[in-house]
């Protein structure tokens, strides 16, 4: 198999082949993020999942595009040895928006979060990626003001995120107001509540909801088509027989949230921190809680991409 990238139009973008055909033939690609694999999840588990989620995502017809940067160059579509070193290799930084330039510039290796992993996508014309949960306003942001650039970034990239909603480590409710603030159409699918990661029910009614992947299609089709920039998130409640009911993971969080402050962590540290540390606290549960929505975001995220397809 010829596994050499392929660059595009953007001469810092590398594509693998299997990605740089489908997007030429107009077929459904979905692009996926690598903090998650990087910092999100314990080896092996992390590259055992990010390996399944490609394989899901050809299952369901679409095109698989995992994204990172390395040595500076901005790949779109890894192969098993880049996905090996991103998943074991503790120089990897979390990269996002803020850190691209330097990464680039400096010729650095970096693990794209949810709101770098959005701008390669749209710089290699790619409108659906999957991820596990998206950044929020962190509990106290009003006064830290630690707002994740993940929600920058749905503003003005016209790309649609397909996650399990907002971990309950976040304020939920400021995060949706942010949204909405920004023209970002948060949008549940099969519900009228708004999912909270592990557990399928958060307290806050969905903004929107669609019943499809094809509803979700149409949507970005018109809201693109009515010149309106920027993302769509859509919310996929993780299967109810992999969730962790909400009265079950709250204790667990509140105690993640307590050793964090005892560190004194801050930043972009915690967020990494707090879904290791609940690992650790519910003995593995939340990792195979984990495993298992991101798998079913990818599933949906593949047939919102060959719907958006479908639409021309
Ligand atoms: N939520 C998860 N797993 C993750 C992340 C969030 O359940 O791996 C990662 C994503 O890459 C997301 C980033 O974009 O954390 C948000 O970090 P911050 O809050 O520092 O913006
Ligand atoms: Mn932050």
């Amino acid at each position: 198999m010829n596994i050499a990238p392929t660059r595009t139009t953007h001469p810092l973008l590398d594509l693998l082949p299997e990605v740089a055909e489908a997007l030429a033939a107009g077929k459904a690609v979905v692009a996926l993020e690598s903090t998650i694999i990087s910092h999100g999840m314990p080896y092996p588990r992390n590259v055992e999942m990010a390996r399944g989620v490609e394989d899901l995502i050809r299952a369901e017809g679409a095109v698989p595009a995992t994204i990172a940067v390395l040595g500076g160059r901005l790949k779109v579509g890894l192969t098993p040895d880049e996905l090996e070193l991103l998943a074991t290799d503790k120089n990897v930084q979390k990269i996002s928006t803020r850190d691209l330039p330097v990464t680039v510039a400096l010729g650095g290796h970096g693990a794209t979060t949810v709101a770098s992993t959005m701008r390669i996508a749209a710089l290699a014309g790619i409108r659906v990626f999957a991820t596990g949960g998206t950044g929020g306003v962190h509990r106290g942001g009003t006064q830290t003001l630690d707002v994740s650039a993940d929600l920058m970034e749905l503003a003005r990239t016209d790309v649609c995120v397909v996650s399990a909603g907002v971990k309950s480590i976040l304020d939920i409710g400021l995060t949706l107001e942010y949204l909405e603030t920004q023209g970002v159409p948060a949008i549940t699918l099969g519900s009228e509540e708004f999912p909270a990661f592990y557990s399928r029910s958060s307290g806050f009614r969905s903004p929107l909801s669609v019943k499809t992947e094809e509803e979700a299609a149409r949507v970005l089709h018109a809201k693109w088509s009515l010149g309106i920039g920027g993302g769509v998130l859509l919310a996929n409640p993780v299967p109810a027989d992999a969730e962790i009911p909400a009265a079950d993971i709250t204790p667990h969080i509140e105690q993640a949230l307590a050793d964090m402050d005892a560190l004194g962590l801050t930043g972009k540290d915690t967020t990494p921190y707090l879904l290791g540390r609940i690992v650790e606290i519910t003995g593995g549960r939340s990792l195979d809680t984990n495993i298992a929505l991101v798998r079913h975001n990818a599933a949906v995220a593949a047939r919102v991409a060959r719907a958006y397809a479908a639409l021309g």
